[in-house]
């Protein structure tokens, strides 16, 4: 694999904003909650705790996904400070006495970084750390940090806790299509941004952001005709552009150099990411104060004076979409 490759499951910002390379961190915690407990661990509410940023992509997928289905009562979510701390010789995430509570821990895992739950799942544990988790709190253990399985784990395991109404994200009859997108997606647009942010010389850059601008150009054809981008209802194919959208104008555009375009040139991509934020269970999940807070500050090597830029107005989410029509 050459190094503009990243594999689903490596813990991407931490790789790429420490090495030059991306190096590739193996994902380590997969274990599964399922409906029936066959795998040692049954779909309970308020059993486990899901450790997130507001500043995380990756984070983000889960979070939405908790937020369409309606189990946000039934998977508390614990969020870091959108600043890290130097731990180490590393920036790790931590809760804070605003994030977090008294004494900068969680007030119900106990924890003051996320390396605590991961070495008491796994003392010799040297690998990345990162956003989401998600702990069985009586036990302390981390169950995964694996976002797509998390993702995919919410919407069937989880379903029987889910609001009655709450939409399949990843109908069966789509399955094709929206792996299809989502890897193309995950390659030169998730992963993109950072790869173009994190380089350290210009032919990887060069290379990113051609890639990134390439494929968003195509996502541009492919929404102007549709509303979403698989069939006619959101899916986890739009669960994976979305978050790379939302802060695309805030932040890859100027911190991390992706500026032939903004999300807001392009007519459908612009329309379409104000439309998913004006629905119920996406404006909700968007913190801009936390992205732009924990992107600015903690990349020292890009922006080592920790200015945060200061448009766009998020109001500009708020104008009519028009995409009913569609
Ligand atoms: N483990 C995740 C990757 C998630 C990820 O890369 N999260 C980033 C934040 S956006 C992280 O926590 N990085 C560690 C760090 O920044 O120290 C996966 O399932 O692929």
């Amino acid at each position: 694999m050459s190094e503009d490759q990243t594999k689903p499951g490596e813990t991407v910002s931490a790789a790429a904003s420490k090495t030059a390379e991306h190096e590739r961190a193996p994902q380590a915690f997969t274990d599964r909650i399922t409906a029936d407990g066959s795998s040692g661990r049954r779909v309970e509410a308020g059993r486990y705790r899901l450790i997130a940023s507001w500043a995380c992509p990756w984070a983000h997928r889960v979070i939405l996904t908790r937020s369409l289905l309606g189990l946000q009562e039934a998977i508390p979510l614990a969020i870091v400070d959108p600043v890290q701390e130097f731990l180490d010789g590393d920036y790790q995430w931590v809760f804070s006495e605003e994030h977090g509570g008294p004494g900068g821990k969680d007030p119900v895992l106990g924890v003051h970084a996320l390396r605590e739950v991961y070495w008491a799942a796994r003392p010799d544990y040297t690998g990345g750390i990162s956003v989401p988790a998600l702990v069985d709190v009586a036990s302390g253990h981390l169950v995964s940090n694996d976002f797509e399985q998390l993702t995919r784990d919410l919407n069937s395991e989880w379903r029987q806790l889910a609001r009655p109404d709450a939409p399949d994200i990843y109908p069966e009859a789509l399955r094709a299509d929206i792996d299809a997108v989502a890897q193309e997606i995950y390659q030169d647009v998730n992963v993109g941004v950072y790869r173009a942010g994190f380089a350290k010389s210009q032919a990887t850059y060069d290379r990113a952001v051609d890639a990134l601008f390439t494929r968003l150009d195509a996502l541009e054809e492919r929404l102007s005709t549709s509303r979403y981008l698989v069939g006619e209802q959101i899916t986890e194919a739009d669960l994976r552009l979305w978050p790379t959208l939302i802060r695309f104008d805030p932040v890859y555009h100027g911190h991390f150099k992706c500026n032939i375009r903004r999300i807001s040139d392009y007519p459908a991509l612009w329309g379409y990411t104000r439309d998913l934020y004006q629905t119920p269970g996406f404006t909700e999940t968007v913190d801009f104060e936390h992205i732009k807070r924990h992107y600015y500050y903690t990349h020292e090597m890009v922006n080592p004076g920790r200015i945060i830029a200061r448009g766009p107005d998020p109001a500009e989410l708020l104008t009519p979409h028009g995409r009913e029509k569609l």
